[in-house]
């Protein structure tokens, strides 16, 4: 039987909460079926091991989980060290590291979840939005002169390569292509940033010609917040920036209910190295150590993994039985106005898997 190496990195804040959730799940799921085993590795990396050893994650660490088949990733933030620092010396060494240019960010109003918007019904809103995940505002071009003094100027430039654009228009072409709709909107800013995104859009055009079955259109950033509120439906894939699709994604994620619940894959397309599944949502100081974080992100993120290894089927069992336990309010956690625990969320998620026992 085949057995799938996962590094579990839980990070820091809830994601201590729930990744150890996450593995409970899959190793759940792995026992209710005879298909596949899953050896667990986990890695204490974050702000603790800031604390013992000045630095997130060890300068070889990368190398400890090359070999891994799929990396299972909580949160990097710690409310005693300055953001920049947890950002950077984790989660960016990773996806930087191992090239997962392409960060897929699904979104969906799941059976049971109250959405705010009035008028959208659960099928209007039904989105894959592809971040650029190793370029663009988050390239770590920049710095700072004069620190301090009032003449002090600090850049951070928005590097766009057209290696780096071409690659994943590409990926999110043939992402839309896969999609029943098939098609696009390429999220730009073109008007104001007037170099990178204007090479943006001329690469679109570009790449669009490979795919003439999909369908697609352009839109401002800005205005693209607006339509994702007013005009739900009209949209299905979406490919933006780094930093843009990082604020439509969770804008995205709170129109579908809750931060809580919105996963991602931050993916290697080419499969050199191993990807890594996260759910969106960060440390959550306010809540951490309560045990009361929605476990749903990473259990959605584990679905993004099986699909990954090439598990469709155990991918879908996974899905259902998140439904299954979304669609009863008795067990929403806070995020989603209910008083469920993350424990009773894994419990009723475990529950169903194995109620449904092939
Ligand atoms: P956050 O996602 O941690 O929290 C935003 C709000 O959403 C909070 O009120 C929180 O309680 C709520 N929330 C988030 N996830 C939830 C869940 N699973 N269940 C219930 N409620 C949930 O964002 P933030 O407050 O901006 O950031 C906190 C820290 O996390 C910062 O250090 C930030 O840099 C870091 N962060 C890390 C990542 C990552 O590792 N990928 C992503 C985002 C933020
Ligand atoms: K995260
Ligand atoms: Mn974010």
């Amino acid at each position: 039987m085949k057995t799938y190496q996962i590094a579990c990195i839980p990070g820091d804040g809830i994601g201590k909460e729930v990744i150890p959730a996450g593995q409970e799940v899959l190793e759940a799921l792995a026992k209710a079926q005879d298909k596949f085993n899953f050896k667990f590795k986990s890695f204490g990396w974050g702000g603790d091991w800031y604390r013992e050893h000045g630095v997130m994650m060890p300068a070889d660490g990368l190398g400890e989980i090359r070999n891994a088949d799929a990396i299972l990733f909580g949160s990097a933030g710690d409310p005693q060290i300055p953001d920049h620092i947890t950002l950077w010396g984790l989660r960016l060494k990773i996806c930087q590291g191992f090239d997962q240019y392409a960060n897929v960010r699904p979104t969906r109003i799941l059976p049971g979840i109250d959405a705010p918007l009035k008028r959208c019904a659960p099928k209007d809103l039904d989105w894959v939005i592809v971040r650029e995940n190793s370029e663009g505002e988050y390239a770590g071009v920049g710095g700072r002169a004069h620190q301090g003094h009032p003449i002090e100027v600090a850049t951070d430039v928005s590097m766009m390569t057209r290696a780096g654009v071409e690659r994943i228009m590409r990926f999110a072409f043939k992402l839309a292509q896969s999609r029943p709709r098939r098609q696009l909107t390429v999220v730009t800013k073109s008007n104001a940033q007037r170099h990178a995104m204007v090479m943006w859009d001329e690469i679109a055009v570009q790449v669009a010609k490979e795919f003439p079955d999909v369908k697609w259109d352009k839109e401002l950033v800005d205005a693209c917040t607006a339509r994702m509120v007013n005009r739900p439906a009209s949209l299905d894939t979406l490919v933006a920036t780094n930093l843009h699709a990082d604020i439509l994604s969770d804008l995205a994620a709170a129109l579908a209910g809750s931060l809580g619940i919105a996963p991602t894959g931050n993916i290697d397309p080419e499969r050199r190295y191993p990807s890594m599944f996260e759910p969106i949502h960060g440390s959550a100081f306010d809540i951490m150590g309560k045990g009361l974080a929605n476990p749903v992100g990473t259990f959605w993120s584990c679905v993004m993994l099986l699909e990954h290894l090439g598990e469709p089927a155990a991918a879908q069992r996974l899905m259902k039985a998140i439904e299954s336990v979304t669609a009863n309010p008795e067990l929403h956690t806070g995020d989603l106005g209910g008083k469920a625990t993350t424990k009773q969320v894994t419990a009723a998620v475990i529950h169903q898997l194995n109620a449904a026992r092939i």
